[in-house]
């Protein structure tokens, strides 16, 4: 757009009285939603903000186009099959006068999913692991129950005791497969169809004690008590573990990186390739790169961001938390994962359908 477009389209907007939308797709309990109306009050840009809790369904709007989104916020393994099929626009630095605030550490790991960060920059990344009702768990499982440990889940033997007060899983097959593996002691990063075959009995095992797959329900049914264990991702466990807190319910919510090793993802923020307005993508990008605006977000949802210059910012329960920002012993323990070509993500497709409804 020329300025002349950019001028017209401002008039054109504000003569029938309404302004020029932002459209963002960001994960579920992602956001301070108070930055949302901030947003637009800064910028007079009108924000609609719509939320998802699976890569997979965001892939599908990707590879289809014309989702009509401005920002979305893809997971580097799958952010780095959407660009080579050319999902996304190069995001242009030189409108972000925020993108100094950028941490060369982060920078550095998500660079394997976007060479030289043409296309995306991190919003927030974390682990998987478990989130678990002591209390409930230890009654059930005795006092030695593996709290932190991928037996938890893993052992039918524990499984079926839990049945009994409810387990979650994610509904993600890039989650669960690799997290079955390192429990087996495989390669949870591996392409090998046989070794991620191996999975497939382990999940199956204790597919009947699994009261459901979901990637977002877990973040209350922790917190109100519905179920007792949930396999998903950091910040929504201890985002649960808040909000019994404050409905003072008496229930206590831990999470832990499996001491097996837990995986360490990277959400990225793009910009679609045919986004309706890039220069509010822009907008949004340079607005959460702002220090201040990215602390209020990770100190309300419990995860690390990729802003150097947040961390200022960061109240103590979340720099000071080594479930959010680890320390070097918690990184070794991480691993992480790229993604699978076009024919095994099939197989893997096949075998999580398979998983899920025990057949
Ligand atoms: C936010 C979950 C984001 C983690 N609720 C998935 N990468």
């Amino acid at each position: 757009m020329n300025m002349g477009t950019i001028l017209a389209a401002a008039v054109l907007a504000a003569q029938a009285g309404w302004a020029e939308e932002v459209r963002v797709y960001n994960w579920s309990d992602y956001i301070d939603e108070d930055l949302l109306a901030k947003f637009e009050e800064e910028t007079g840009y009108e924000l609609i903000y719509d939320v998802f809790d699976s890569n997979e369904v965001l892939e599908t709007k990707m590879l289809a186009g014309g989702s009509g989104y401005d920002i979305v916020v893809p997971t580097g393994t799958f952010l780095q099959r959407q660009i080579t099929a050319g999902a996304f626009q190069p995001i242009d630095p030189a409108k972000l006068s925020n993108f100094g605030n950028l941490w060369d550490l982060v920078l550095d790991r998500t660079d394997i999913y976007d060479p030289g960060g043409l296309y995306s920059i991190n919003y927030m990344w974390g682990t998987t692991g478990l989130g678990v009702n002591v209390a409930r768990v230890t009654e059930l499982l005795g006092e030695d129950a593996p709290v932190d440990s991928l037996e938890l889940i893993f052992d039918p033997a524990n499984m079926e005791k839990l049945a009994e007060c409810g387990v979650h899983f994610l509904d993600a097959p890039t989650e669960l497969i690799p997290a079955a593996l390192q429990y087996i002691g495989q390669d949870p990063n591996s392409k090998d169809e046989d070794v991620i075959a191996m999975a497939e009995p382990v999940l199956t095992a204790v597919r009947p004690f699994v009261q459901k797959y979901h990637s977002s329900e877990y973040v209350s049914a922790l917190a109100n008590g519905d179920i007792c264990v949930a396999f998903g991702w950091s910040g929504d466990i201890l985002q649960s573990r808040d909000r019994a807190v404050e409905a003072e319910n008496g229930v206590e919510i831990v999470y832990s990186a499996p001491v097996e090793g837990a995986q360490m993802w990277f959400d990225q923020m793009a910009i679609p390739v045919d986004a309706p307005n890039p220069d509010g993508a822009h907008a949004f990008l340079n607005f959460i790169l702002d220090a201040e605006n990215m602390a209020a977000a990770s100190n309300y949802v419990y995860y690390a961001n990729g802003n150097l210059a947040s961390q200022e910012f960061l109240v103590e329960d979340v720099i000071g938390d080594t479930a959010i920002y680890p320390d070097a012993a918690t990184l070794e323990t991480l691993y992480t994962i790229t993604p699978y070509d076009a024919r095994t993500q099939r197989t893997v497709t096949r075998m999580w359908t398979r998983i899920k409804s025990g057949t």
